[in-house]
């Protein structure tokens, strides 16, 4: 069997009751990019963008893996090639839903990070300006890659580009870059590419299957699986 790469955005945590950013009601029609998701924005005033996380940080608190967060845990359980899974969001739903060895490539809310001497740690619930590093006392910062930064484990996802048989995107709108580049990337080392969303982003893929994550990742797992015989049934 081959191997899958999937990339998943906020579209699959949205029916987790966790806001996406450019649908209607998203995040960025309430807060200011520049001044909540940039370096410049955090070091201008350190205390909103930690009161941005923070409410992220309790918002993801209360949320529960849906049935397409299982579904695609069920994939990488069950099929016999390879499925690299990696996501844009920041909340840990796919690892509530038993995934693992997710490539976090904008970094995770559960993530503290020194702004001085780079050191990580488990982030508390709530962060302040004050937080001080634990290793050199600096200005701590959420472990999430802003706007300008570059993402982590870009060459982990490139080497998974190059060896993909099929690309899916999970709903993410195809705006913000690196990850918006990556179905051109797959299709252009040879692999099918497919989109997962409400509606079609407008990206350039082979296949689309429009409708809610939760509903229309299931089925597209248990048809995954039942080209490969001999697998266990839908959990
Ligand atoms: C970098 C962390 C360089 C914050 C985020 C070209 C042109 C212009 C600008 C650029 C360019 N190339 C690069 C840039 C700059 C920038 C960029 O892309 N800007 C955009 C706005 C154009 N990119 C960067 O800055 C990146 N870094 O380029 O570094 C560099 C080079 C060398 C050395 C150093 C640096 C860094 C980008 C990362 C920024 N951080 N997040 C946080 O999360 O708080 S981005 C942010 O957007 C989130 O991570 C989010 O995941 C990501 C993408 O959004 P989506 O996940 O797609 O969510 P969205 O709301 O947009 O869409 C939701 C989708 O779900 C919709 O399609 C909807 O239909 C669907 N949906 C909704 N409900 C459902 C559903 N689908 C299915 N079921 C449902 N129920």
């Amino acid at each position: 069997m081959g191997t899958i790469v999937v990339l998943t955005g906020a579209g699959i945590s949205a029916e987790s009751g966790l806001g996406t950013f450019r649908d209607k009601d998203g995040l960025w029609t309430k807060y200011d990019l520049s001044e909540v998701a940039t370096p410049e924005g955090f070091f201008h005033n350190p205390g909103l963008v930690h009161r941005f996380y923070n409410a992220r940080r309790a918002n993801a608190a209360g949320a529960e893996a849906n049935a397409a967060h299982r579904a695609l845990a069920r994939l990488q359980r069950d099929y016999q090639g390879e499925v690299v899974l990696i996501t844009q969001n920041v909340d840990d739903l796919h690892e509530q839903a038993g995934s693992t060895d997710v490539i976090h490539m904008h970094g995770q809310l559960s993530g503290a990070l020194c702004a001085d001497c780079g050191a990580r740690w488990p982030a508390p619930r709530e962060m302040q300006p004050e937080t001080p590093c634990p290793t050199c006392d600096g200005r701590a910062r959420p472990d999430i890659v802003w706007f300008g930064e570059m993402p982590y484990q870009m060459e982990r996802i490139f080497d998974a580009l190059a060896q993909a048989d099929l690309f899916v995107a999970i709903g993410t709108s195809g705006t913000v870059y690196p990850a918006a580049g990556f179905v051109a990337e797959a299709a252009q080392n040879g692999a099918e590419t497919l989109e997962i969303n409400l509606e079609p982003s407008g990206g350039p893929f082979d296949r689309i299957l429009t409708g809610p994550a939760s509903k229309v990742i299931a089925d597209w797992v248990d048809a995954m699986l039942s080209e490969t015989p001999g697998r266990e049934t839908r959990a």
